[in-house]
């Protein structure tokens, strides 16, 4: 029997060659603390973004957190509710008030035309989020924050190694943060980075990240712990080094889904841009129950039959979680609501079998 499958499954490097670290870690005794692997690590996230203020995290969640209170922001933040729980919990953790922006239905990324409704003389920045790695419309989201001057980091969990227009994504907005969590298409098993655009707010964010030690003797800021360690610091060296061959392998995936799964009925995909280079992390599909007779639901149930997990992410919307139902953040999620009630992400990872992307297909289409 062919085993169960998951939406994902961590890519992991030949075990060799992550050995090759561990004996280093090893011998310097060095395990955690801005070590010589992370540096090394810092070094090559750089290069492979191109950006000249980077540094490797925990995880996302956190140098999510830490950015934010390097900005210095206050008062209410427009974001999508569109998203992973960590997006509106690191404002809502940092004493901000989240307002609720919908999204487009055609990427499920921010709506630049709901944003300016929503801004009063509270607002002070916009986390937007490139959910599934699809872009968000950096130019209008840019434009917006110079008219009323507001910061721009973008929640980019989703999004790392990719390019629009042959320009890296880490260049937008005065923040963004990548996730490199286990499930994600890179991982350095837990943890993320912080890319910035000046100097001054990755030093902050460094500082904040190792408890606001400024000094021997000085602390500073309220900072917390948010150190990546070594063991993490050398799986992001070892997974770097197959970070192309694993986007190859991805997008052959992602290829077979959208022929397949581009002509069914009641089937909705999202619409990729020419212009981008996608990291093939997700596969979001939107099932409309009135087209295509059966609701999303229904096609979890009949995939979960065979042993196939896919996932509802995101369901449900930050707005309706338990911890926010009640919390009266204003917005507006109509959009949003509708698509995560009809998503599911469906399996995608390097080594998963093309005769299992055609049995999803197949049960897709068939609907049994
Ligand atoms: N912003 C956004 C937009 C995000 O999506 C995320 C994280 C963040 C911020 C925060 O970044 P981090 O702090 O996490 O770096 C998973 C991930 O834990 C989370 O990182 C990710 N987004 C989110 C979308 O997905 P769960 O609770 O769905 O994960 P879990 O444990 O159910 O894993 C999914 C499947 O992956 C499992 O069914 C099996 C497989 N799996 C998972 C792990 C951890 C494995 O095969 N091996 C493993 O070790 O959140």
């Amino acid at each position: 029997m062919r085993e169960d499958i998951f939406v994902t499954r961590p890519y992991l490097p030949p075990m060799e060659e992550y050995v090759e670290y561990l004996n280093r870690i090893w011998d310097s005794r060095n395990l955690t603390n801005m070590g010589t692997l992370w540096q090394e690590f810092n070094k090559s996230l750089m290069d492979f973004m191109d950006v000249e203020y980077c540094m490797p995290l925990s995880n996302g969640h956190m140098a999510l957190e830490m950015v934010l209170q390097a900005l210095d922001l206050s008062g209410e933040v427009i974001t999508t509710p569109f998203t992973f729980a960590s997006t509106t919990h690191a404002i809502v953790r940092n004493n901000l008030t989240p307002v609720f922006c919908d999204i487009r239905e055609s990427d499920c990324t921010i709506d630049p035309d709901k944003i300016e409704d929503l801004i009063t003389d509270k607002t002070t920045a916009i986390v937007p989020v490139h959910v599934y790695g699809m872009p968000c419309d950096v130019k209008r989201i840019e434009e917006i924050a110079n008219r009323h001057n507001l910061k721009v980091i973008y929640d980019a969990a989703h999004a790392f190694g990719e390019k629009i227009n042959g320009k890296s994504i880490a260049h937008f907005g005065d923040a963004s943060m990548f996730s490199f969590h286990a499930t994600k298409c890179f991982n350095s098993i837990e943890g993320g980075c912080i890319v910035t655009k000046d100097k001054s707010s990755i030093i902050t964010t460094y500082l904040l990240h190792n408890f606001g030690i400024t000094g021997k003797e000085s602390v500073d800021y309220i900072g917390a712990n948010a150190k990546m360690n070594e063991f993490q610091a050398a799986m992001g060296l070892c997974n770097l080094k197959h970070i192309d061959e694993n986007r190859i392998l991805r997008k052959k995936i992602f290829e077979r889904y959208m022929e397949r799964l581009s002509s069914v009925e009641g089937i909705r995909l999202l619409d990729y841009r020419e212009d981008v280079i996608y990291n093939y992390s997700y596969v979001p599909v939107f099932v409309d129950e009135a087209e295509y007779g059966i609701d999303r639901n229904d096609v979890h149930e009949l995939l979960a039959k065979r042993h196939i997990y896919a996932r509802k992410y995101f369901y449900p919307i930050a707005s309706k979680f338990n911890c926010y139902k009640d919390s009266g953040f204003r917005g507006n999620v109509e959009i949003a609501e509708r698509m995560s009630e009809q998503v599911l992400t469906l399996p995608i990872y390097p080594d998963l079998q093309l005769e299992v992307v055609d049995e999803i297909c197949d049960v897709l289409e068939k609907k049994e």
